[in-house]
């Protein structure tokens, strides 16, 4: 099984972003192949070079993750939107408004990955995660939005998936938000990928 596993660069003012130190970290399972690939913060690039490595690698799996400042626990990304709307400028000083991410596409895609059974899989393990039904509306969401499209319209068809990552805890200190280790999100990814294996399409 090919995974193609993605996180991003630092942005907002932080020198690090979980989701690219844990994709580092982690070790392929046996019988996985991953292809890591870090991601800019940008609306005009991320997009673009996600496709292109879908393109060329061809996964059946895309797993892109990112940080979610502020958040208790793993989230399980259930739905990406034909939206970008930015709170802050992106790594390239952009900052759409109210901008859908593709003219003609439809307003939402689902995740169709087993989040249910990663959700019950993480808890078990001791893990904080849940389901959330939103990636934000930022370069995360677009990502996931525009590696979902790609993917639906490939055959055979990948499936493209989206986590999100609370703050590490040297991120969150002064910020009185909650946060996860490095440790927990590797430990994390490692139970993701296991519950991917030899996993068919499948919402909940
Ligand atoms: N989080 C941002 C973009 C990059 C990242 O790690 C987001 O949630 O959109």
């Amino acid at each position: 099984m090919k995974i193609l596993l993605t996180g991003f660069e630092p942005f907002g003012g932080e020198s690090i972003n979980p989701s690219w130190e844990a994709v580092k970290a982690v070790q392929a399972p046996a019988g996985m192949q991953l292809e890591k690939m870090l991601l800019p913060v940008s609306f005009r690039k991320a997009p673009a070079l996600i496709e292109e490595k879908i393109q060329s690698f061809r996964p059946d799996v895309i797993l892109s993750l990112g940080q979610a400042g502020g958040r208790e626990g793993i989230s399980l990304e259930r739905i990406a939107v034909n939206l970008a709307d930015a709170r802050i400028a992106d790594n390239d000083g952009f900052q759409p408004r109210d901008e859908a991410l593709q003219a003609a596409g439809p307003a939402a895609c689902f995740s169709p990955l087993p989040l249910r059974r990663m959700e019950a899989a993480l808890q078990t393990a001791g893990l904080p995660a849940s389901l959330s039904n939103t990636a934000g509306l930022y370069v995360c969401n677009a990502v996931f939005y525009t590696a979902a499209r790609l993917a639906e319209n490939l055959k055979p068809a990948p499936r493209a998936g989206f986590v999100h990552v609370p703050y590490l805890p040297e991120q969150a200190l002064g910020k009185e938000a909650p946060s996860l280790s490095l440790e927990e999100d590797i430990r994390a990814l490692k139970i993701i990928l296991g519950c991917l294996a030899g996993s068919e399409e499948e919402r909940d």
